[in-house]
């Protein structure tokens, strides 16, 4: 049950609390090494869980349960003694009834299975910015896409020591398994069993009944997000949902940019782009989430605390993003897409559809076929180190420095391709009132507008009118060191619903504009709503846009604008006195420009 190189009595204690509590048949406490990586998969593809890919060396596919597809948002919680701590945006139930609950779950959870202990560090171990974690899980899934996904094993303990802190993870999929009772090939609990639970104030994540993704790999939304965006702001840093990229001039000149989407609009896509400009370089640091805190130059620094990629399989190709198609050529994980019959995997949008493949249900498919072979939240989980463009600071412990950070969404209408915030307080206002259409890959209707703050909504571990004021004052202590704020939106279409812009490596012309006005070399002309380049002000060259839509992806329309008021009065009003006076000075600043 101990583990000898394991010198934290209280991690020890915690183990063997867990251990007597969900009563599994053997303990492992994971060293991260390959020979572990191995073993487990060797395991898996034994029983029939895994599927060894010819096409991919070190590469195997897991079909998940139907039921157990994608992150549970009316399943997790964020759990303070007083639910105006988790806010309006967050399901809420007391800690005790919410453990008590959670604690018969779990009692005798792991029966017949092995609980593995997974030290892990977010962030480079022993940077000043990264986090230990220790998920305990009862998923060699789990076990393996946290080797990816994050730095698991030895040196970790050895960071952690006899007294250091980590956040502890408890993890089950809540399938049991009796003497004698044969195993399924991805078991987990009923949806009504499910909980992804965080208790924000004891910095602790309990999860249970499912083994997908956000809900299981414990160091990445539960961890590096909800628990983090808490204790971040205990701290006075930020965890923030954003992509992390460098980018870099002709002249040799680096400039560091985060960016915040919801879902579905393309992150890891920008956070890998190949720019269509001479000259112009993108590095890759992160796709989805920065922590970044106040160096001892003033300067916002920022970090990709995860180590791996867990990327949305469908709709990625060698037109919309090469360098992850590159990354995932080996030593990957995934999940939920179709085996083709050369024991390859594909996805919907990846290249013209084989003849035949078995899909991710385990059923013939075959392009007549009325259903989808690879599921709209099939992934890819790959190591950061194998994108041809990953940075090569991109485990600086310290972190780069940020100049640019860019918020956006899908909208079809409306919203311009590109503006600046006139300062950080716009900024704000800026991410607070961030709205996406909704995809086929978001839940509810399709095309409904969903205000989706920062790309925070599902990630804020408390009350986020605290968040927003936690921003203006993030704001405050950087002052001159501020970086610049934008707001893009890369999916205008005309009335015949044909996209304005082609996007994909053309985005690099927006980023360039941004890069130019950090340095104050390029134009742009003020309006209601931001800052938009003048016409001449984009770099074009090469790209064959009619005047008539450039036009209108620059085209502020402020009756459009003023009509949208409502809806964010709306949205704001839902944080009550929680709402920062200067978010609704915002408002009222906005209004009086829109006339
Ligand atoms: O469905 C899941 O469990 C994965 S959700 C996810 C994974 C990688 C990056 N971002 C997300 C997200 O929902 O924002
Ligand atoms: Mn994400």
């Amino acid at each position: 049950m101990q583990s000898s190189k394991c010198q934290n009595a209280k991690l020890q204690q915690w183990v063997k609390e867990a251990a007597e509590l969900c009563r599994p048949e053997a303990i492992h406490w994971c060293d991260g090494s390959q020979a572990e990586y191995d073993t487990l998969m060797a395991q898996m593809v034994k029983v029939g869980m895994a599927t060894p890919l010819d096409k991919r060396p070190n590469s195997f596919l897991f079909r998940s349960d139907p039921s157990d597809v994608a992150r549970v948002e009316d399943r997790t919680y964020i759990s303070y003694p007083h639910q105006e701590q988790a806010g309006p945006t967050n399901n809420w139930i007391e800690p005790d009834k919410l453990k008590g609950i959670m604690l018969d779950l779990y009692k005798g959870c792991m029966a017949g299975r092995t609980m593995y202990v997974i030290p892990f560090s977010m962030g480079p171990v022993g940077s000043p910015l990264a986090k230990i974690g220790v998920e305990i899980t009862d998923s060699p899934y789990v076990v393996c896409n946290m080797h990816i996904m994050t730095r698991v094993g030895d040196r970790v303990l050895e960071v952690l020591g006899a007294d250091g802190e980590y956040i502890p993870c408890l993890h089950s999929i809540g399938a049991p398994l009796q003497p004698g009772q044969a195993d399924s090939s991805w078991p987990c609990a009923p949806i009504e069993q499910k909980y992804i639970s965080h208790f924000p104030a004891e910095n602790l994540i309990w999860s249970y009944g499912s083994g997908y993704g956000g809900n299981a790999l414990l160091g990445k939304k539960c961890l590096a997000l909800r628990i983090a965006s808490a204790v971040a702001r205990r701290e006075g840093w930020m965890a923030e949902h954003m992509l992390i990229l460098r980018l870099t001039s002709p002249e040799g000149r680096q400039y560091h940019v985060t960016g915040a989407f919801p879902s579905a609009c393309g992150k890891t896509n920008l956070a890998m782009l190949l720019p269509t400009i001479k000259g112009w370089k993108v590095e890759c640091i992160g796709d989805d989430i920065a922590w970044m805190k106040i160096g001892p130059d003033g300067r916002l620094y920022a970090i990709n605390p995860e180590a791996g990629f867990f990327g949305v399989a469908p709709g990625t190709s060698y037109d919309s993003n090469p360098m992850a198609m590159d990354s995932i050529k080996e030593n990957s994980i995934f999940t939920n897409c179709a085996l083709t019959d050369d024991s390859d995997v594909w996805w919907e949008g990846m290249n013209g559809a084989p003849s035949h493949t078995i899909d991710w249900k385990g059923r013939d498919w075959t392009p007549d076929s009325k259903d989808v072979a690879a599921h709209a939240n099939a992934r890819f989980t790959a190591p950061a180190s194998q994108c041809p463009i990953i940075s090569t600071d991109w485990e600086k412990p310290e972190g780069v420095p940020i100049d640019i950070i860019i918020f956006g969404g899908r909208r079809a209408s409306v919203v311009p391709l590109v503006a600046q915030a006139y300062d950080w307080d716009h900024g704000v206002f800026m991410g607070s009132t961030a709205a996406s259409e909704t995809t086929a890959a978001n839940i509810g209707a399709v095309g409904n507008l969903r205000r989706d703050p920062f790309a925070m909504l599902p990630f804020c571990g408390y009350n986020m009118g605290d968040y927003f004021q936690h921003w203006f004052e993030m704001g405050d202590r950087l002052g001159a060191h501020a970086p610049k704020v934008f707001y893009v939106n890369w999916f205008r279409k005309t009335a015949e619903g044909k996209w304005l812009w082609p996007g994909f490596g053309d985005n690099s012309r927006v980023l360039k504009w941004m890069c130019e006005r950090v340095d104050g070399k390029v134009g742009g002309r003020e309006t209601p709503i931001g800052i938009l380049p003048n016409e001449g002000d984009l770099d074009l060259t090469g790209l064959d846009l009619p005047a008539q839509d450039l036009q209108e992806l620059l085209k502020v329309d402020a009756a459009a604008y003023q009509a949208e008021v409502p809806d964010m009065e709306n949205h704001f009003a839902k944080f009550g006195d929680k709402l920062p006076g200067r978010l609704s000075a915002q408002l009222e600043a906005l209004k009086k420009r829109l006339g």
